[in-house]
């Protein structure tokens, strides 16, 4: 039985190995594109190819060991996008912190090379790089969808989950990889793949048995689950597919296979996700996904003692609009606002439809004066600027009126922001519409 050597030493030692093997051909890269980068920051190829080179060493790092390396990239390459994206200069703060990721980098390797560990405490640049990027450190869920899709895959042979491993990282995946399906439940208590892949026959629990507690969580319903196995037998696969799972591939596999099975399966729960959470007319997010985001957004600005508003956003008079127009120029209508909405708050900010003709921007680490600084100069914009629709000569205009309530100030929960935020609005159409109200202004 292939369990019975110590596999999961082994598979692991080779793995750094390998990588050690071209780690001074990636610091070399490394400072290639650094330098490039610095003698010219004003190309975007340097600062594009800077960037994909941190994306690796953060994509691949702790795959093969080196978690520090995965800390190191990933924090070198929140910063240098935050630069590309215009919220940092390159000041000489900021060069400095570079460079040492550089040298933190090859210190990783040099130590590594001698048999000696490295800790992410051991290197305080990565926390200057995340404070200079000025990211908080644990970012919402939902900004790891712009992030690379993990895949967590448990094989107890070697070779084949060197391979399935090297493959899934080549095509650009974060892989997270396992040798007993024990080991592998105790993983999944804390992370959340996108993907599992399991093999069938393990030593102790089975890829089947796996399957079967992993589909009994909550969290994992909708996970994709692809037994990769030697076993051949129709048998084996409709008993495979019995337990829950959604694909199987037979050992020998061509990569190519692999890599298109994981990204279909992925595609399609992302395109599920998408349709779950959004709402289908405006593309803005739906009521129930706003309840989650709210409920998430006000336990982290607690935590770290940060303001939080809301905006709660109606059409002025839309009844009488839709009434003058018919309803499908009233829902480009819709289409148009939130498009605004997206051109004019953050990224960071969340635009949902709370309901018809109501939409509601979740602003993060806000105050209620900023709040409505913001949201005024987007009504006072669309209150000037007309528009046209297809197929109508008119020049179109709408108005809006809003009501923002804050954390801490004016609510302590969730449903007391949301009652606070709609007590504003309606202060606001009170008052003749066309018009922002913050919570302050309630019973005025
Ligand atoms: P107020 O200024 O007080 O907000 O007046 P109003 O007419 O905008 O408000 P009311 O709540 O009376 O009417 C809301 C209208 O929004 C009614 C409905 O026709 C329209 N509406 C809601 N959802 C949609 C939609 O998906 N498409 C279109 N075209 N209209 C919608
Ligand atoms: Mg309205
Ligand atoms: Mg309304």
């Amino acid at each position: 039985m292939p369990g019975e050597r110590n596999l999961d030493t082994n598979f692991r030692v080779e793995l750094k190995r390998i990588y050690l093997e071209e780690s001074d051909a990636k610091v070399r890269a490394l400072k290639t594109v650094m330098k490039n980068y610095l003698r010219e920051p004003g190309l975007p190829s340097n600062l594009a190819d800077f960037i994909e080179m941190a994306h690796k060493l953060a994509g691949a790092g702790a795959t093969y060991g080196f978690p520090v390396i995965s800390e190191v990239g990933g924090a070198l390459e929140s910063l240098l996008r935050a630069i590309r994206g215009g919220d940092v200069e390159l000041t000489d703060e900021v060069r400095n912190a570079l460079a040492r990721a550089a040298r933190a980098t090859e210190e990783v390797f040099a130590k590594a090379k001698e048999g000696r560990e490295s800790a992410a405490d051991d290197y305080p640049v990565i926390r200057d790089l995340k404070s200079l990027a000025k990211q908080p450190e644990d970012k919402p869920a939902e900004d790891h969808s712009a992030e690379k899709k993990s895949i967590l895959v448990v094989d107890d042979d070697a070779d084949s989950l060197r391979i399935t491993n090297l493959t899934l990282v080549k095509a650009g995946y974060k892989v997270l990889s396992y040798v007993t399906a024990e080991e592998a439940r105790a993983a999944l208590k804390t992370e959340r793949p996108d993907l599992l892949i399991f093999d069938v026959m393990l030593p102790g629990m089975s890829g089947y048995d796996l399957c079967r507690e992993v589909r009994k969580d909550k969290a994992f319903t909708f996970t994709p689950v692809i037994y990769v196995t030697t076993k051949g037998q129709i048998d084996d696969k409709v008993a495979g597919l019995k337990t829950g799972a959604d694909d199987y591939i037979t050992k020998p596999f061509e990569p190519e296979e692999l890599v298109a099975r994981v990204g279909a399966h992925i595609g399609r729960i992302e395109l599920m996700k998408e349709l779950s959470l959004k709402d289908g007319l405006t593309r803005a997010f739906n009521h129930r996904y706003f309840q989650e985001r709210v409920a998430i957004e006000l336990g982290r600005a607690r935590r770290y003692g940060r303001a939080l508003s809301l905006a709660l956003i109606d059409i002025d008079h839309f009844k009488k609009f839709n009434d003058t127009w018919g309803h499908q120029v009233g829902d480009v209508v819709l289409r148009r606002l939130v498009d605004t909405l997206h051109a004019q708050v953050r990224n960071v900010d969340v635009v949902c439809r709370y309901g018809g003709e109501e939409f509601v921007v979740i602003m993060p680490e806000t105050t209620s004066g900023k709040a409505l600084e913001v949201i005024n100069r987007i009504r006072e914009n669309l209150a000037r600027t007309t528009f046209k629709i297809d197929g109508h000569d008119d020049d179109f205009r709408i108005t809006i009126s809003a009501g923002i309530s804050s954390f801490p100030g004016d609510a302590q929960t969730k449903d007391e922001l949301i009652v606070k935020a709609d007590k504003a609005l309606y202060t606001a159409k009170k008052k003749g519409r066309n018009l922002v109200c913050i919570a302050l202004d309630i019973d005025v």
